[in-house]
């Protein structure tokens, strides 16, 4: 059997730790994938041993807080335990085996990380959803993947029950609560009782380890797979070089659990380095809780959507005086030069933006040593060859306009996604000759820094989510106020981009309030997707601008909201 934390080293005679120069050199093709990889067993439990022999300074691995009082801090020895535990949960009550797909919708609770590091220790396919799901979200989440097991908080079981019948492939409901659920079999009752025996699987570098649906123009979400190595491995190492952790440091990274975010901020990036992760359970986003949580913890780390950063500078930031911050990041969405500039000028600390995606991880990044240049995106990151190329897959000078997009070696880069699950048409059409292409336009400048420009689809990257018009233009068409509908992104100051609806009305709804009937139809969107998509502005029109073959224009309608002609 595998020692635990080892693995067997490329000689094949020695069992020798993964060490980061290891992962490294793996990034840098220099040395190739290890046969078998698991981040529990390869790097967990080596920052577990790290701790007994005193290697890693007494810091917690999860620090956990609610702000009513309530904490939770583990350290990499308890987690360890604890997802031992959780493993045994999964597979002996919940008879889930190696490969089977779960998907995971809690909001931020410590057991959303137990069950992921216990669906690595299992081999287990961890598929995260936030919280704003819907039935219908979740519906098609469940059928598409086939997911074999659900596991939510109370606020998500009503929807989970009004759509399960239509899951033939869902075998087990696991509810995390105080509360039992008929129906439901309960982690906490199964936790109490589970051994803390458990050997963790010898994972494969390329087994499937995580699904994250990703939205696109057209139609629903995409299920963008990602293995082992790519996100234990490749996304990990942004720990090194973007996050500029230590063990020492505490990171609060504030993405939602359903985003490959959280996996890079609060999983991997900063377990790979050791430090701690830090998790505020805050019900709603409210800027003076997460400037007081600055004050009163000692974070080392910030890692940030740039909109909240936009919400914080409306505020007298001088007044705070944070505990020991020194390092902010921000991602998901373009970060304007004002509000870098008002950060530094505020607090006194640089800004560092990484632009990334769920696919392909962080592309470019402004890192630590490197020069920031207000408004761009920073260089490209290790392994990446970035480029900007145009439609017929050619190279662009400096300084002109095209696809930003990443180079490919002779074999895919290990840490992409392996593919779009069951759409192989969606995973060719990444690749354009000797590129995968990102779908965002930007240029590249003679110092090699990158300026991004925008979307080259209709995807509306809006707080940082990714929202596909075809999504929010399919929930407002099931209202009977709509005849047909334009969903197109608009310019907001504090959002980067918000999601605007151009409604056709039929006639029964022609004489409605148009501020009433708005409401009416935002509800409607909230209620029938994430609502985090729902549109923030609504304009009736009397018709849509169309080709003459009845497409939508819709570059039309978002050329008109961005004042362009
Ligand atoms: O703003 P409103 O109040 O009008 O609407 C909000 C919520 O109130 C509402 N809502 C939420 N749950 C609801 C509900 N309405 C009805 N029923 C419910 N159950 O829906 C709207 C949701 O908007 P929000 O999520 O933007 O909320 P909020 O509070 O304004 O949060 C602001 C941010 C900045 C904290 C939030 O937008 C955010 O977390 N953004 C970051 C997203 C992110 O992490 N992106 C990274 C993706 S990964 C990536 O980019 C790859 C990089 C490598």
């Amino acid at each position: 059997a595998r020692p635990t934390g080892r693995y067997l080293h490329k000689d094949h005679q020695l069992w020798a730790p993964l060490t980061l120069a290891d992962f490294e050199a793996i990034n840098r093709c220099e040395r190739s994938l290890p046969k078998n990889f698991n981040f529990a067993g390869d790097v967990l439990d080596q920052w577990s041993q790290k701790e007994k022999t005193g290697e890693r300074p007494a810091n917690p691995a999860l620090w956990w807080v609610n702000g009513k009082g309530a904490e939770v801090k583990w350290s990499f020895e308890e987690l360890g335990s604890l997802s031992r535990k959780a493993a045994n949960v999964l597979i002996k009550p919940c008879g889930l085996k190696r490969g089977d797909r779960v998907a995971v919708i809690l909001p931020r609770i410590p057991e959303w990380w137990l069950i992921n590091v216990a669906c690595m220790r299992t081999g287990l396919v961890f598929m995260p959803g936030t919280t704003q799901l819907t039935a219908k979200d979740i519906l098609y989440q469940l059928r598409a993947s086939k997911a074999k097991c659900v596991v939510v908080s109370e606020e998500v079981v009503p929807a989970v029950e009004s759509i399960m019948s239509e899951c033939p492939d869902l075998a087990t409901k696991l509810l995390v609560s105080p509360q039992s659920q008929n129906g439901w079999l309960s982690f906490q009752e199964l936790f109490q009782s589970a051994s803390a025996e458990h050997s963790c699987v010898e994972t494969g570098s390329q087994e499937p380890m995580a699904i994250y649906f990703t939205s696109g123009t057209t139609g629903a979400p995409k299920m963008a797979q990602h293995s082992q190595s790519s996100l234990g491995i490749g996304y990990a190492l942004y720990g090194r070089y973007w996050l500029d952790l230590k063990s020492s440091d505490i990171i609060w990274n504030m993405s939602d659990t359903g985003w490959i975010k959280a996996a890079i901020g609060s999983v991997f990036s900063s377990w790979l380095q050791g430090a701690c992760v830090f998790v505020h359970r805050m019900a709603q986003f409210d800027t003076d809780t997460f400037l007081d949580t600055l004050t009163t913890y000692p974070i080392t780390t910030l890692c940030s959507a740039p909109t909240v950063y936009r919400m914080l500078v409306q505020k007298d930031l001088k007044r705070y005086k944070f505990k020991k911050l020194q390092h902010c990041l921000t991602g998901g969405e373009p970060l304007n030069p004002e509000v870098l500039e008002q950060w530094k000028a505020q607090t006194g600390l640089e800004l560092y933006e990484g632009y990334g995606q769920t696919e392909v991880g962080i592309i470019c990044a402004n890192q630590k040593g490197q020069e920031i240049k207000p408004g761009s995106m920073g260089k490209a990151v290790q392994p990446y060859d970035v480029q900007i190329i145009d439609e017929n897959g050619n190279v662009l000078p400096p300084g002109k306009e095209g696809e930003i997009a990443l180079r490919l070696q002779t074999t895919r880069p290990f840490c992409f996604f392996s593919e779009y699950v069951d759409n192989p048409e969606k995973t060719a059409a990444t690749i354009r000759g000797n590129f995968y292409v990102t779908g965002d336009r930007g240029v590249m400048d003679s110092d090699g820094y990158f300026w991004f420009v925008g979307r080259a689809d209709d995807v509306i990257i809006s707080s940082g989510y990714r929202i596909g018009p075809f999504e929010v233009e399919s929930a407002l068409i099931e209202h009977p106020a709509v005849v047909e509908s334009a969903v197109v992104s608009s310019p907001d100051p504090i959002r980067g981009e918000v999601v605007k609806a151009f409604v056709v009305l039929s006639a029964p709804f022609k004489s409605s309030n148009p501020e009433k009937l708005t409401l009416e139809l935002q509800d409607h969107v909230k209620k029938s997707t994430a609502p985090y998509k729902y549109p923030r502005k609504v304009e009736f029109v009397p018709e849509l601008p169309k080709t003459i073959t009845g497409k939508i224009k819709r570059n039309v309608l978002r050329d008109h909201e961005w004042g362009r002609t």
